[in-house]
């Protein structure tokens, strides 16, 4: 490793300590220091390690070199417009969120299609009454975002038997689904009786899960949005799930999170919110990616997982 020594990484994450301690573990000779505990001269940090920094924070870091996104999006960083943009992003990416997202996502149209909240209340009533689900190969589950989150899932969907719909932007094929690109939207859309959101938050994708999006899906659709809270216009979703143009919708994220307990959302019958788990993984694997990233970029190196600045993602 060429220059651990005179580097030093700033940690912003609300488990600031823990990070410290493995980062020194994994990168041996490393300095760290915690934002909003540890003193430290702005003008020496290297890298940053953050979850959802405060706007302003990377403003007198003049000696940035990289910035390592503990999440695999990084809308958390790019949306301060004083993110210097000739300062390369590293996201945190790789198998095991890949399988968790697969599984979030296999899980929540099973629960829906397999009518389970309605087979538990029968059961807890103890009501012999059988919910028969039609084929999977007859129901058409849309993924917004083929990356490494909609990919899995997509592929996960594959493999259940669904007839699985792809939008990505280039639009690039991708085994076992119907692939369509950026403008091909409402194609995309028509019809669908799932609607899975995996996209990244940019400014093309802000407010894209709208009433006009909604008009485009089967009547009683279902939406599993685990992408972005930015994504959603919170009084569309309600309107659709009132109007019953949606049957139910799972989110897993949010524009202010935690979600206030006060949210109208957490009251609604057909919604089912998760706190932002979808991909969740063990720390100490999001510790060993993050600092396997640090290790390359010591070295000298871009690691793979670098964020196209330009693309917003
Ligand atoms: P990737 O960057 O690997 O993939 C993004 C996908 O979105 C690509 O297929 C890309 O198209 C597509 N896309 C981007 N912009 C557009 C657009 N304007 N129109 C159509 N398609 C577009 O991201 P990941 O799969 O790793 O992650 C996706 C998001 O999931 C993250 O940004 C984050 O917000 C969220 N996330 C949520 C988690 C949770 O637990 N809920 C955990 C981790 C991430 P193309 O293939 O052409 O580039
Ligand atoms: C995210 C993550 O980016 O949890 O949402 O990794």
């Amino acid at each position: 490793m060429k220059s651990a020594i005179s580097d030093v990484v700033l940690i912003k994450s609300s488990n600031g300590r823990w990070w410290q301690e493995t980062l020194v573990r994994l990168v041996p000779g490393i300095q760290c220091v915690v934002y909003g505990e540890d003193a430290y001269d702005p003008r020496s940090i290297t890298y940053v390690i953050a979850w959802d920094p405060p706007l302003g924070f990377f403003s007198e870091l003049t000696s940035l070199k990289a910035t390592l996104s503990i999440g695999a999006g990084v809308s958390h960083i790019t949306k301060d417009s004083g993110y210097p943009r000739s300062v390369p992003i590293v996201r945190t990416v790789g198998a095991p969120l890949r399988s968790r997202m697969a599984e979030y996502v296999s899980l929540h149209v099973l629960r829906v299609h397999r009518r389970l909240d309605e087979v538990i209340e029968a059961s807890r009533g103890a009501r012999w009454q059988q919910y028969l689900a039609p084929p999977a190969v007859d129901v058409r589950v849309g993924v917004m975002g083929l990356g490494n989150l909609g990919g899995a899932a997509a592929t996960a969907l594959c493999g259940l038997g669904f007839s699985v719909r792809g939008w990505s932007r280039r639009g690039r094929e991708f085994q076992g689904v119907d692939v369509y690109q950026e403008s091909e939207l409402e194609a995309f859309l028509t019809g669908l009786q799932f609607l899975v959101c995996l996209l990244p938050q940019t400014s093309k994708t802000e407010n894209i899960l709208d009433r006009h999006a909604f008009s485009f899906l089967a009547a009683g659709a279902h939406l599993i949005s685990a992408g972005r809270g930015e994504h959603l216009v919170e009084a569309d979703l309600l309107d659709a799930l009132d109007s019953g143009q949606l049957g139910s919708a799972t989110l897993d994220v949010f524009q202010h999170e935690p979600l206030d307990p006060s949210s109208s959302l957490w009251k609604h019958p057909r919604l089912l919110i998760t706190c932002h788990t979808a991909a969740a993984i063990d720390p100490g694997v999001g510790g060993e990616i993050v600092g396997a990233n640090l290790r390359t970029l010591l070295n000298g190196q871009m690691p793979i997982d670098v964020v196209d600045l330009e693309q917003g993602y």
